[in-house]
């Protein structure tokens, strides 16, 4: 295994893609997480690039990612492009020997995130960490916790709720499995340790609310190797508001996430509390603590968090979900073998 490259000081971080989830990360990177500061930003519309660069005081709007890439003062980069971008940029990170946070999805296909894991695996050592925030979510740390003490037994079944209150117009028939479940494919191996093995989708009648083309709401029936049964219901238009469940049934007990209200309002005879908006609201301190651990890990030089391997074996999953939804039958997943660097 090759050697590790600290990084001394402040991390110079290059953050590509400045959308909705780029500009977050920018804002993070750029005020207040100890550590790193935004020194270039680059997006495919250069105007969006200058008017965050300006936000961010030391940071200069590059034309392209390969750019940022290459900058020297670029210790580390920030893939939030999208996804179909992500292979090609993370490649060249790797080949910069540049640690990456890249948003998920890693990569559109899980061919496409093998070749990610190869170059990684070729480079011997960990550079990528996946944007799987969840795992960071005090709440979700919490569950992992009991399950892992044993306080419920051996986990049986698995009860997940993905709702938002609209989906973007962009939004495709395969988003609701690639983009949205993608997170609970990641929960369901982390939290259970487990990898899953067969996936179905069930459509239901679909909501006036979304667009015809859109299989809104759907169920993901999915088995792990170890028999645990997992059911998560995708609503991407369900008008109300963002709502994530998650509860564990195990053999002596259940655990599940409580509600992340933090009032609830007896007014005009009614007790009320308040529904996060998006996820940005919902998971804000989950994304803090991915940041800060990858801004660690980065001047430490040994990647952490959610990996490559992590960012292919949902991809897979989320294939044979796609394949299901379309023939409505059960899908096998098939995983190829895992390298010796993600053990
Ligand atoms: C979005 O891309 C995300 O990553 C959010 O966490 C998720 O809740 C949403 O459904 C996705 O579209």
């Amino acid at each position: 295994m090759k050697s590790r490259r600290r990084v001394e000081g402040t991390v110079g971080v290059g953050v590509i893609g400045v959308g909705l989830c780029g500009r977050e990360h920018a804002r993070r990177l750029g005020g207040g997480l100890p550590g790193a500061r935004v020194v270039a930003v680059a997006d495919a519309d250069l105007a969006r690039a200058r008017a965050v660069a300006e936000t961010l005081p030391g940071a200069r709007a590059l034309a392209t990612g390969a750019e940022v890439i290459a900058a020297a003062a670029v210790d580390a980069v920030v893939v939030a492009a999208p996804g179909a971008a992500h292979e090609e940029l993370v490649l060249a990170a790797i080949a910069a020997g540049k640690p990456v946070f890249c948003e998920k999805p890693l990569a559109p296909t899980p061919a496409a995130c093998l070749r990610l894991v190869a170059a990684e695996t070729a480079a011997g050592r960990r550079l990528v960490q996946v944007g799987f925030m969840r795992r960071y979510d005090a709440g979700y740390l919490a569950l992992r916790r009991a399950v892992d003490a044993g306080e419920i037994g051996p986990p049986l079944l698995m009860h997940c709720v993905h709702r938002n209150a609209t989906a973007p117009a962009w939004f495709t028939r395969e988003m609701p499995i690639t983009d949205s479940a993608a997170h609970e494919i990641d929960i369901v191996r982390w939290l259970l340790r487990d990898e899953v093995a067969e996936v179905t989708v069930i459509v239901p009648r679909r909501s006036g609310h979304a667009p015809a083309d859109l299989p809104d709401p759907l169920v993901l029936l999915m088995r792990t190797r170890a028999g645990v049964r997992v059911d998560v219901e995708v609503f991407v238009n369900c008008q109300y508001g963002y709502e994530i469940r998650c509860e564990v049934v195990g053999e002596t007990g259940t655990v599940s996430l409580a509600s992340t209200a933090d009032v609830l309002v007896r007014r005009a005879g009614r007790v009320t509390s308040p529904v996060a908006a998006d996820w940005r609201d919902r998971f804000a301190g989950a994304y803090d603590a991915e940041l800060a651990e990858w801004v660690r890990s980065v001047r430490c030089g040994r990647a952490a968090g959610p990996s490559c391997w992590d960012g292919y074996a949902a991809a897979a999953v989320a294939r044979a979900a796609c394949g299901a939804l379309e023939s409505g039958r059960a899908a096998d997943v098939e995983l190829a073998e895992r390298p010796f660097l993600y053990e």
